[in-house]
């Protein structure tokens, strides 16, 4: 096969011909005037999508979670959240550099904090020690397999956090795959939570862009927070075209990813040393441990592209495969069995 099949993440998708077309037809105006028409339709959609009031769009989600967090909170206070979430593990410590927060890391199988061990900081004497002021989750999770995490746990979170009048922000880069896992609407992830970042970027195809929602006065704070870290855009219009072509087309398509995310762990599965589970796929990830195989990450990642299958070194003995709009299911099948070849080769298993 000539063809590179990129696995590596969904964020490599490139835009769809409707959405190329949305953009060079895009009506757009400067966006810090408040005069961008297609902006304006970007936020009305993605606010009325995810049920929440407003809706902010950000060039990044990165940028999404870091503007929730400067506008929850103050700087000093704690952020509760899991230790593999990515505003923590990938988010280059904006929530201390940007936001001056202390995050408290808490470590579980799923993802999703301990309610106890939340509950005991909630309940410290904000007169002596730091005020816990967020708590943050993430679905689907990322290192946590791409697990879509089930509505109770997330409610259970919500209803604790309420109690004591603390805001949870949900990073939702992927809530369309979470929705979708779990059989229902975007809106009804997103119910449990106060505010959420997702991305239009990854599984949605479009080339840029997120949106932060929430409630009226929330968004038009982050706002504020979203200008301080240059986010604020002039003729955005041209990139929100993609994002409404995203939004309205992509969501109901992911089910296919979904569909080969499974097939490419089935096949693996057949090793018994791999320990991959096919039901442990929620979404469209797939790890594999390759320390069975007797080789790294990378030497993994090193034998697979010379297949033209890119694969991501997501730690020193973890691969990390991505299925996504921009590999097909002849893609998928090539990789599966080059990758099952691959693996008898190395006859450790
Ligand atoms: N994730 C990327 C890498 O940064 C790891 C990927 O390939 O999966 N939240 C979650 C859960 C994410 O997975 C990502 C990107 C982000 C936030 C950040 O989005 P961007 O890249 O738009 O800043």
């Amino acid at each position: 096969m000539d063809k590179i099949i990129d696995l590596r993440s969904d964020t490599v998708t490139k835009p769809t011909d409707r959405m190329r077309e949305a953009m060079m037809n895009a009506e757009v105006g400067d966006d810090c005037y408040g005069e961008d028409p297609t902006i304006h339709r970007l936020e009305a959609l993605a606010a009325e999508k995810i049920g929440k009031p407003a809706a902010m769009y950000v060039p990044t989600g990165t940028m999404g979670n870091t503007a929730a967090i400067m506008t929850h909170t103050r700087a000093g206070d704690y952020a509760i959240m899991d230790a593999e979430c990515h505003i923590y593990y990938y988010e280059h410590g904006n929530l201390s550099s940007l936001a001056g927060i202390m995050p408290i890391v808490m470590n579980s199988a799923d993802g999703v904090p301990d309610l106890d061990e939340v509950e005991a900081y909630l309940q410290r004497d904000p007169a002596k020690f730091p005020k816990t002021s967020l708590i943050c989750l993430e679905n689907t999770h990322n290192r946590r397999g791409g697990r879509a995490i089930p509505l109770d746990r997330m409610s259970a979170v919500h209803e604790l956090a309420q109690r004591y009048g603390v805001p949870v922000h949900l990073d939702g880069a992927r809530v369309f795959n979470a929705a979708y896992a779990l059989g229902v609407e975007a809106r009804e992830v997103v119910s449990h939570v106060d505010s959420v970042m997702f991305c239009l970027s990854k599984g949605l195809c479009a080339p840029v862009g997120s949106m932060l929602a929430g409630e009226e006065d929330f968004i038009q704070e982050a706002r504020r927070a979203r200008k301080r870290l240059g986010g604020a855009m002039r003729q955005s219009g041209v990139l929100a075209a993609a994002g409404i072509v995203a939004l309205t087309e992509m969501p109901d398509r992911l089910g296919e990813d979904h569909a080969n995310a499974k097939l490419l762990a089935k096949a693996l599965s057949q090793f018994d040393e791999l320990a991959l589970h096919p039901e442990d796929v929620h979404t469209n990830m797939v790890f594999v441990d390759t320390k069975p195989l007797g080789i790294s990450a990378a030497d993994f990642a090193d034998r697979a592209s010379q297949h033209n299958i890119k694969v991501s070194v997501y730690g020193p003995m973890t691969v990390r495969m991505v299925a996504n709009h921009d590999a097909s299911r002849e893609d998928v099948l090539y990789a599966a069995e080059t990758l099952v070849d691959l693996v008898k080769s190395l006859g450790s298993c």
